[in-house]
């Protein structure tokens, strides 16, 4: 047979697809016709700047074809050998047992009887389950389609997610600038041409754009950051890690002791109040609370000035270099770039993370928020892109952009029960459990602050859980807990379905094996999520919509998610009403036909063809994000999730008072006594950091960000590749190990060298890494990226296992951003280490 190509998207980059007789030969970028391009060109000091007529995918695409096929895809159906659902189901030994084949009919059929067992006990709010954070890509076969659709259908508890991606920002950062409806992220619109052509500096606080890549958009942006480097914008990097842009851009490196971020911004503002070096017409006019705010920094409220050697003296950075930094930050027209998309960073993810990203937004707001290149932008988005033609994104089709869904079933689900991903084990193993905040609270700021008891009056407590996708064992925080909550008899039966085997696949009673986005029907647009993320698309040079053909027949046993639920429905008399009578490739013309794009391309066309790119008209006029605000103008930038645009509110920002708050009104009314995330940003010491009593004990701090080399969980241990790049994984004596990059100051008394096998540990677990001694850490600091896929406990189905595979996330602490702000903290980490003799 000849060899055909087709095309897909991944979740960083679209790609062509070549097959012969059934077999992937290869998958490169996306290979486009020439005339198809129309590149955008930016004119600034005098040059132009325009993409290149391609599309620059992350580097693991490039391993996708050995992960297609690796030897990790789950390839039919299993059942534990010690599970019978009419006889002992042994959930003690969940981890621990073998599993044998079994057939789809005997599959199918033990989970729609044990779906009507337990909903014909309990109700459906007996059964819960969920799905992680990320997803092959595509928007019909998303998470958010098939399995909500479905677990709606039954009626469900829902999980909800804590926003791991923006906990400072969504539980901090929206109180001060709202862009709630953006999850506390900034606008994104037109950032790159205002950079190119206004600034001076970068501070990048908390960002490696060079590893995470604006998220989806793969290497697009790596481009804009080397003409802004050869433009001669000085860069500055706030990071206890000499992350890769600080290498590739040549950077100045600032390296604090973890924790103490927020000291270091109060010092910045301490100089700039001082010596009267901030925008105090836009403090007067955009901003309120300031005489709030300024009575701290002095010192006047609690006795403690915040100079700069007093932050010089929690952070460790040099009092002389912390004004420096305010001096030059305060002459230069400089953007602030506070992780991957402005608004994210590991910063964030820590114990009052709350508090840094406020001060991110009050420093910037001190200088000006929004004048020209005077941002908060990640360097990964806002290059010039033509939003009037609307596609569909995957977190549009439960959002209030969308027209048609795949998602929403009438009559909706009628359970009000909701569970909170964080403590999902603590629920189960210790109810009841509460908190604050209905998960991603993208529709209001009142939102955050409803509260939640699990099991709610009137419900079941969960004795199912249908498990879709689930890796947490490297990824959530403290994660042992789940090795125990997966081991308890309350959960009477467990499913797992996913496409390779993860951390927690082998947790559950029966495992269905899904194939991947090659393997099926699909369409979507590159780097596109929609909804609280909107336009997040113009981190790629070009916008681009790709039919993702189906390239291969599902392989092994492998069927697409859809298709799986479609047979549980059929065998529970529900099919019609799970599928809508629509096929796969339906939904595709579905969802098509809703869009905007048959203005552009018929579907004929465009499904034969594989793509479209969507390229800016040639009267293109920039927004760039806030520029409305700082001129007291009506907002112009096109997000349409913001709800004030186009109303008499429509100069306002989100906050309660419109404008940027020093003292927050929202934490006024609904909190006001709150002294973990105050009603005015405060410097709180973490609760896992160098003051707190366990320092004595576990004396260095833990710093897990995203995997340069992988995507989470995706693409690692799936992909033979990824271990020959030592950044990723070492091999050493026949296994691939993860590392853990020391500094030579812990390490020489520790007696460990390079290469060498060493034990993370503290009172949660321990965790076996190699050790690479690198002056590239701040002393007193352990660089270990999050995301391993290989949970490989020496013990395995025993919770308090040393794991061999690299899980740093097993000794990361369960505790949230604080008491009310119920986000995620792994990066408030203390640890020990030693050299692993076993
Ligand atoms: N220490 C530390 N921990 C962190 C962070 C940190 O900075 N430090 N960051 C946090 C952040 S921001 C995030 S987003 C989370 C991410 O962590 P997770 O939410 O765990 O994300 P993934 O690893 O992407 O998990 C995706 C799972 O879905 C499965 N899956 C993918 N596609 C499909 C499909 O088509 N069908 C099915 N059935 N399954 C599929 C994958 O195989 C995998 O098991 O990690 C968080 N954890
Ligand atoms: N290659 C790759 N790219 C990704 C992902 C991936 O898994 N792999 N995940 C994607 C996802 S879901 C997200 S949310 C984004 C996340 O994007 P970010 O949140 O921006 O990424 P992180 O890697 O957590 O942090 C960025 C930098 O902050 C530093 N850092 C961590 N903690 C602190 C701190 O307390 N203080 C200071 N000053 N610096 C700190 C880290 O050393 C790192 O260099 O990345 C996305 N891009
Ligand atoms: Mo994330």
């Amino acid at each position: 047979m000849t060899e055909q190509v087709f095309t897909n998207c991944t979740n960083a980059g679209p790609v062509s697809v070549y097959v012969k007789d059934g077999k992937v030969q290869r998958i490169r970028p996306l290979v486009a016709d020439e005339k198809d391009f129309k590149p955008w060109t930016i004119e600034a000091g005098g040059k132009k700047y325009s993409p290149k007529k391609k599309f620059n995918i992350a580097p693991y695409v490039h391993g996708e074809r050995r992960r297609l096929f690796s030897d990790e895809r789950i390839k039919y159906p299993m059942k534990r050998v010690d599970f019978d659902p009419n006889g002992e189901r042994n959930p003690q030994n969940r981890g621990k047992s073998a599993y044998e084949r079994i057939s789809w009919d005997e599959a199918i059929s033990i989970i729609a009887s044990e779906i009507t067992r337990i909903k014909d006990k309990h109700g459906g709010s007996a059964i819960s389950g969920m799905t992680s954070s990320h997803h092959n890509w595509g928007i019909v076969g998303y998470k958010m389609g098939p399995f909500a659709r479905f677990m709606n259908m039954l009626e469900f508890t829902p999980v909800l997610d804590n926003p791991d991606s923006w906990e400072g920002w969504h539980w901090g950062a929206t109180h001060t600038y709202g862009f709630y409806w953006r999850l506390g992220m900034p606008e994104p619109y037109d950032m790159l041409g205002d950079a190119l052509q206004n600034a001076e500096m970068i501070v990048f606080w908390s960002n490696d754009p060079d590893s995470t890549r604006g998220t989806y958009t793969g290497q697009d942006s790596a481009m804009w950051r080397t003409w802004l480097k050869e433009k001669g914008v000085e860069m500055i990097f706030i990071d206890p890690f000499h992350n890769f842009t600080a290498g590739a851009m040549e950077g100045k490196w600032l390296a604090p002791r973890m924790g103490t971020d927020t000291a270091l911004a109060m010092a910045i503002a301490y100089v700039w109040i001082t010596e009267d070096l901030y925008d105090k017409e836009y403090v007067k006019d955009r901003t309120i609370g300031f005489d709030e705010f300024k009575p701290y920094v002095l010192g006047e409220t609690d006795g403690v000035p915040k100079t700069p050697e007093w932050a010089e003296a929690e952070s460790g950075i040099k009092a002389r270099v912390i004004r420096t930094l305010a001096r030059k930050w305060a002459a230069k027209r400089t953007i602030l770039s506070g992780g991957a998309r402005g608004g994210e960073g590991g910063a964030c993810r820590t114990a009052f993370g709350t508090e840094w990203a406020r001060m991110m937004v009050l420093l910037q707001a001190m200088q000006g928020l929004g004048k020209p290149g005077r941002s908060i932008w990640g360097t990964t988005m806002g290059a010039p892109s033509d939003v009037d033609i609307w596609f569909p994104a995957y977190a549009d089709l439960e959002g209030r952009v969308s027209t048609t869904s795949i998602a929403k079933h009438k009559p909706m689900n009628p359970t009000k029960q909701r569970l909170w991903r964080l403590t999902l084990p603590d629920a189960v193993l210790n109810p009841p459990v509460s908190w604050y905040g209905e998960g991603f609270c993208g529709q209001s700021l009142e939102q955050q602050f409803t509260h939640f008891e699990y099991p709610m009056k009137g419900y079941s407590e969960i004795k199912m859980f249908y498990r879709y996708g689930g890796s947490f064992m490297g990824t959530l925080s403290d994660t042992s807990k789940w090795v125990r909550m997966y081991q308890s008899p309350k959960l009477e039966f467990v499913i797992n379905q996913d496409v390779w085997y993860n951390s927690e696949t082998r947790m559950a009673d029966i495992i269905l094996p899904a194939c991947s986005n090659f393997e099926r029907d699909d369409v979507g647009e590159w780097g596109a999520c929609g909804g609280y993320t909107c336009h997040a698309s113009s981190g790629c040079n070009f916008r681009i919509i790709v039919r993702q053909q189906k390239c291969l027949e599902p392989m092994w046993e492998s069927k697409s998610d859809y298709e799986i639920f479609t047979l549980i429905a059929d065998k529970l008399g529900r099919k019609e009403e799970f599928t809508d009578g629509k096929t796969e490739l339906e939904w595709c013309k579905a969802f098509f036909d809703a869009s905007d794009l048959p203005k552009v391309v018929d579907w004929e066309t465009f499904n034969k063809k594989g793509y479209q790119i969507i390229n800016i008209k040639d009267d293109y006029k920039p927004t760039p994000s806030m520029r409305w605000f700082a001129e007291g103008r009506d907002c112009d930038t096109p997000d349409p999730m913001n709800p004030k645009r186009k109303t008499e509110k429509a100069k306002e920002l989100g906050t309660f008072s419109g404008k940027i708050e020093f003292s927050s009104e929202s934490l006024k009314k609904y909190f006001p006594d709150d002294d973990e995330r105050p009603v005015s940003p405060r410097y709180i010491p973490s609760f896992e950091g160098h003051h707190s009593d366990i320092y004595k004990k576990y004396s260095l701090q833990l710093l897990s960000p995203h995997p340069r080399f992988s995507f989470h969980c995706h693409y690692d241990k799936h992909t033979d590749w990824l271990d020959d790049i030592p950044v990723h994984r070492i091999k050493k004596d026949g296994y691939a190990w993860w590392p853990a990059r020391i500094h030579p100051i812990d390490a020489t008394p520790r007696n460990i060298m390079n290469g060498d096998i060493v034990r993370l540990y503290n009172d949660r677990g321990s965790v076996l890494c190699c050790a690479v001694i690198t002056e590239r850490v701040r002393p007193g600091v352990i660089h270990s990226y999050a995301s391993s896929a290989k949970y490989d406990p020496l013990s395995p189905g025993n919770a308090d296992s040393i794991d061999k595979g690299g899980c740093v996330n097993i000794l990361t602490p369960s505790r949230m951003v604080s008491k009310n702000a119920p986000g995620m903290t792994p990066n408030s980490c203390l640890i020990e280490i030693e050299k692993w003799e076993g």
